[in-house]
């Protein structure tokens, strides 16, 4: 399909003369790997009048651990995730979440800040955002904010950038215990298929688990609640049983084309109790590898 809507197209040197365009111009676009915003224009969803193009501006492209910080820029693609030692060596689930996401193609362009920009509810870094309570750094004019996971996401395609503004790059705190963590994404078929219930569980060697959703409410969900029974705790069949019926009161999965909304309560449960199993084994240096997917 063509583009047929007209718009202007630049391409900053730097973030400072990409915030002066987007503060001049009323319907600017930014254009990172285009993987969304490209269909977005060819249908008609979206009609910038003004497409600023950030693929150019090197300072975005970091991948940088400080501080027992990791800081994702917004021009890293999930390929680079694959690619960096970094993500290996520290978060190996984002390895693993970045090996699910479409195809080699796709993920050569697309970045994760596009994707938690486009904030569509089965995007697969929402809930890597809120699992490690990450937070996203915005930059306009005005200066610089940093805005937490939970805040970010609003509703489906909607997030806390306000006009002007970019997103610099998301920043994810190293937890201070020794941890594991296991992605586990449903989809339809082998391939470029996205997410009827994806789900990241981290296990802190101190009891601790942190458990976030997506694809099955609006935006992505802590789950907090499993996470409070679970602390602590030793795990049984019984407990897991307890859980997912917490499960049943956390997240609001809907019918759609992809999954009916009883089918994907039904894999929520089932994938969380096989991600749990592979989080505490990873915990104590056992298999499955990164990579491998439990279901
Ligand atoms: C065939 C196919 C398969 C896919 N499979 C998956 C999948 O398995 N899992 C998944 O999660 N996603 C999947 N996606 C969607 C995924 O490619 C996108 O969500 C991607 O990550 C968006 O990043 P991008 O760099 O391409 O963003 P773009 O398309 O350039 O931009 C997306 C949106 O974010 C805005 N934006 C981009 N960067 C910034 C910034 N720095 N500051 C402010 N706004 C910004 C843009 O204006 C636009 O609104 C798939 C897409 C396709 C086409």
């Amino acid at each position: 399909m063509p583009i047929i809507h007209k718009f202007d197209y630049l391409k900053p040197k730097n973030i400072g003369e990409a915030l002066t365009v987007l503060a001049k111009s009323k319907n600017t676009a930014i254009l990172a790997g285009g993987t969304d915003l490209i269909d977005l224009i060819k249908e008609n969803v979206v009609q910038p009048e003004v497409v600023v193009d950030i693929k150019g501006l090197d300072e975005l492209n970091q991948i940088k651990f400080e501080n027992d910080s990791l800081f994702i820029g917004a021009g890293v693609t999930f390929s680079d995730l694959i690619e960096s030692k970094i993500i290996k060596e520290k978060y190996p689930v984002i390895f693993e979440i970045s090996k699910t996401v479409a195809s080699v193609g796709i993920r050569n362009r697309a970045t994760v800040v596009g994707n938690i920009c486009s904030a569509v509810p089965c995007m697969d870094s929402g809930p890597l955002l809120m699992a490690y309570d990450a937070t996203v750094q915005v930059v306009g004019q005005k200066g610089t904010r940093n805005i937490p996971a939970a805040e970010w996401f609003i509703a489906p395609r909607k997030t806390s950038l306000q006009k002007g503004e970019l997103v610099s790059g998301i920043s994810l705190l190293f937890p201070k215990v020794k941890h594991a963590g296991c992605w586990v994404k449903l989809g339809r078929y082998t391939g470029e298929d996205l997410a009827q219930v994806n789900l990241l569980i981290l296990a802190m060697a101190d009891g601790t688990f942190r458990i976030s959703f997506g694809a099955v409410a609006p935006v992505p969900v802590r789950a907090r609640k499993v996470e409070k029974l679970l602390n602590g705790q030793a795990i049984t069949p019984t407990l897991i049983e307890k859980a997912n019926q917490l499960i049943e009161e956390e997240i609001k999965p809907i019918t759609d084309v992809r999954a009916t909304k009883e089918y994907r309560m039904h894999m929520a449960k089932v994938m969380f109790e096989r991600g749990l199993n592979a989080t505490i084994s990873r915990l104590t240096g056992k298999s499955p590898k990164y990579g491998t997917s439990v279901i």
